[in-house]
């Protein structure tokens, strides 16, 4: 155990108690005096015109202050959404983002979009009065699917995006691979779909926004993963320059990604609150999130492998439709960036070529989910691995393992320009081979198979890059103040990553005080640290080494102030476990002590890069024949991310991350009907969430190469499960159905699409 573990031994957490006894503060406990309710009234079509939108008598209506339309928010400027595809495209491209007034105007484009906002006295009254809005449409055709939106004659989504393509971009170099697809001794084959999801946090969204008039500030309450991106994100929407948006949040329940833009919504918040000089407050219903809320994945792939004679890879070839849905998320080309820094997975695979077609679709925008492009490079790189070893007729260990990067290879550089720092494919490899027992499972499959099941194993080796954020440096302060006490502050947002216990510990190991002795702040209104959002799996990495390093700021500005007291000179003074001392005077001082005497302020940080966390999980999957109910019966988890901070908490969170993953494989789907566009599965009624018996047991374990990119050696690992289960649950399906001759299903691998394959099969004979 390393001594950043020590004072997390008894695996606690410190927001616990809070959060399960319903003492958090989320954003719909913000109250403000004389705040008023808002109510979006959302298009009932997937592509339609605006012909006309009567809100005449609604302004009548009792209770109504405001009714804002899309002309509203198009005079006032709200009309950018921020996107971050600012780099150039195939044949030097620039993406076509298109305008997206922050309440539709003219025309709508997806079920869900804002078209208007009703303010009034209560909830109810803005609910019952935008019933009541009249809107007249005339129907669009609508495109939800990429690929039919990207088709020649396909209908327009926008004046400004010929043929619904908003971006062209490529990786890698085409002619290389070419040539070494020429020679191969094989080349396997594949196209598969990444599907769409909705992420789905437990708390929906909320905001209240109130203006001051006299500063012509704005200040939010609103669940969000880190306030510097939102604060930037929403100048760059509305004009409003940053000094003039303060945000707070406390608890937010549930992120995944999904509460880090700046939506629309927010901006006609915005609107509102400076219209009717009254605090402006909105819910979101769970029906609104699934509409409006950015969903995830959504991604059509065909990849192509191609290896030598021995089973050597030699080039992989992939070209992705990235649905984006009807207008560019700020945060959606983020998937892109990820897929090129892993493209070539733990393998080495010396040419490599991409290229990314990104599609307006008439559906709810794309934006990052819990793993924001790693799951989906993951899933194409192991299914083309798995379908070499078939074709090769060999174990899918065995490939792996002939194909890994050595550890001598590393640093390693990726023909695709990422560097991997650290890793040790082998170790984790062997070790997860041992834990699942791979070489038993012939035994348990025959055992299975006389009990009339259909078992099969998946084996999974990724890895993923933590994101060099979306901030270039990241910063702590530490402030020891008048009563002893130390308090630091970050820029960083737990949504549930129990940030409140993990900085306390970073900090207290570099002090030598208990945890308990400090405290966090994330995301003081108005503070001016830099930092990332919490994206990315990079806290820990960033705001997390940032604590470190003001720690140890923090004592040796300690030692100077703690002379001054001590009538020494800082040279003679030393510092272990609280106490400033000298041992030639026998003189001393406390933390606390000197907080009292002389309150400190320091800040720390610095610029950390990417790093590469990597894991090898192997899954166990019993299918029941006469129904087709998949059963994962072993689930094994080896991951290295690093040195650990709290083992508790990233066991925790690898579990997390593997149920959410299982969520997409086993049932979760945001499914179009493909001619009106209108989502089917809009409900948890229909939208199939993992339940906590999906995988009864977990096993997991840890195997740690230290990174040099962070002072306390860490890496993430808040994605590290999804990025792995999505491949391994897959495969070990797949593997299940083989003897039948099933060789290729989509995702969700549900009980009736698990069953009608059986038939078919047995049809075909
Ligand atoms: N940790 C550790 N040692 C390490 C790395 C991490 O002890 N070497 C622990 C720390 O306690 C840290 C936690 O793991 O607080 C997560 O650390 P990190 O990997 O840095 O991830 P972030 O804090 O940046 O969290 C982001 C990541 C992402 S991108 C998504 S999406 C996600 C996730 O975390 N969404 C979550 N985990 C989630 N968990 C919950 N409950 N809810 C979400 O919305």
């Amino acid at each position: 155990m390393d001594q950043h573990a020590s004072h997390a031994a008894d695996n606690r957490r410190v927001e616990d108690v809070r959060l399960i006894t319903g003492a958090g503060t989320f954003a719909a406990d913000w109250q403000a005096a004389g705040q008023l309710h808002a109510c979006f009234v959302r298009s009932d079509r997937a592509h339609a015109e605006i012909v006309a939108l009567d809100a005449a008598q609604v302004r009548a209506y009792p209770g109504v202050r405001l009714v804002l339309t899309g002309e509203d928010a198009v005079q006032a400027g709200h009309l950018h959404a921020p996107h971050a595809f600012t780099y150039p495209g195939r044949n030097g491209m620039k993406a076509r983002a298109p305008a997206r007034p922050a309440l539709a105007a003219r025309r709508v484009r997806f079920v869900g979009e804002a078209v208007a906002l009703v303010v009034a006295d209560t909830a109810a009254a803005a609910r019952d009065a935008a019933e009541r809005v009249r809107i007249d449409y005339r129907d669009l055709p609508a495109v939800p699917l990429a690929e039919d939106a990207l088709a020649a004659g396909a209908p327009q989504l926008h004046d400004d995006v010929p043929g619904n393509c908003a971006f062209e971009v490529e990786a890698g170099e085409e002619a290389p691979v070419a040539a070494a697809f020429a020679g191969a001794a094989h080349i396997v084959h594949l196209k598969v779909e990444s599907t769409r999801v909705a992420p789905s946090p437990m708390e929906p969204r909320a905001c209240l926004v109130v203006h001051d008039a006299a500063q012509d500030s704005y200040r939010f309450n609103v669940c969000t993963q880190g306030i510097t991106a939102l604060r930037k994100q929403l100048s760059d929407y509305t004009g409003v320059p940053e000094d003039k948006l303060v945000i707070e949040a406390r608890d937010v329940g549930g992120g995944f990604g999904q509460r880090t833009p700046a939506y629309p919504e927010y901006c006609a918040l915005m609107l509102a609150a400076r219209a009717t000089a009254r605090p402006v407050k909105w819910v979101s219903t769970r029906e609104e999130g699934f509409l409006a809320d950015t969903h995830g994945r959504s991604n059509i792939i065909d990849g192509k492998l191609a290896l030598d004679g021995d089973g050597r890879f030699l080039a992989m070839r992939l070209d992705w439709i990235n649905d984006m849905g009807a207008y560019l998320s700020p945060v959606a080309p983020g998937h892109i960036r990820n897929t090129v820094a892993c493209m070539t997975g733990v393998y080495r695979i010396p040419a490599l070529y991409e290229t990314f077609r990104v599609a307006l679709t008439n559906t709810t925008p794309i934006g990052s989910y819990r793993g924001a492009g790693r799951p989906d490079i993951a899933y194409i790189v192991e299914r083309l691995v798995n379908a070499a070893a078939i074709e090769l007729n060999m174990d899918a260990a065995d490939l792996r393992r002939r194909n890994f990067i050595p550890l001598a290879a590393f640093p390693y550089k990726t023909p695709t320009g990422s560097t991997y720092e650290i890793a040790d494919l082998r170790g984790v490899f062997d070790k997860a081979l041992k834990l699942a027992d791979w070489v038993g499972f012939a035994g348990r499959r025959s055992k299975a198979a006389a009990a009339g099941r259909l078992r099969g194993i998946g084996i999974a080796t990724v890895i993923e890059n933590t994101g060099p954020g979306n901030s270039p440096i990241d910063e702590a302060e530490i402030v020891l103040d008048a009563s002893g006490t130390i308090t630091v502050y970050v820029v960083a947002k737990s949504q549930g990553q129990s940030h409140e216990t993990t900085y306390p510990i970073i900090v207290a190991n570099a002090l030598g005080v208990p945890p308990a002795n400090v405290k966090l702040v994330e995301c003081a209104p108005g503070t001016q640290l830099r930092g990332s959002a919490t994206t990315g799996s990079r806290s820990t990495v960033g705001a997390g080494s940032a604590c470190h390093l003001a720690a140890q700021k923090l004592i040796e500005e300690g030692k100077a102030l703690a002379a001054l007291e001590l009538n020494l000179e800082p040279s003679q003074v030393d510092y272990a476990q609280g106490v400033f001392s000298s041992a030639e005077s026998k003189r001393r001082i406390t933390l606390a002590d000197l907080g009292k005497a002389k309150p400190l302020a320091v800040k720390g940080g610095g610029a950390f890069g990417a790093t590469f966390p990597n894991g090898c999980h192997i899954a166990e999957v019993e299918v029941d024949p006469e129904t087709g109910r998949p059963e994962v019966v072993s689930y094994c988890a080896v991951d290295d991310c690093g040195v650990i901070i709290h083992h508790g908490i990233v066991e925790g969170q690898l579990h997390g991350g593997v149920v959410q993953g299982a969520g997409q494989v086993f049932g979760e789907h945001m499914f179009y009907d493909r001619q009106s566009g209108q989502p089917l599965t809009a409900s948890f009624l229909d939208y199939v969430m993992p339940r906590a018996g999906l995988i009864r047991d977990i096993r997991a374990e840890e195997y740690a190469t230290p990174s040099k990119i962070s002072p306390l050696g860490v890496k993430g690992v808040g994605e590290s499960g999804c990025t792995a289960s999505v491949p391994v649950l897959v495969a070990a399906v797949m593997d299940a159905l083989r003897p039948l001759g099933v060789t290729h299903l989509e995702m969700p691998l549900t009980p009736s699409r698990l069953w009608q394959a059986m038939q078919a099969a047995a049809i075909r004979g």
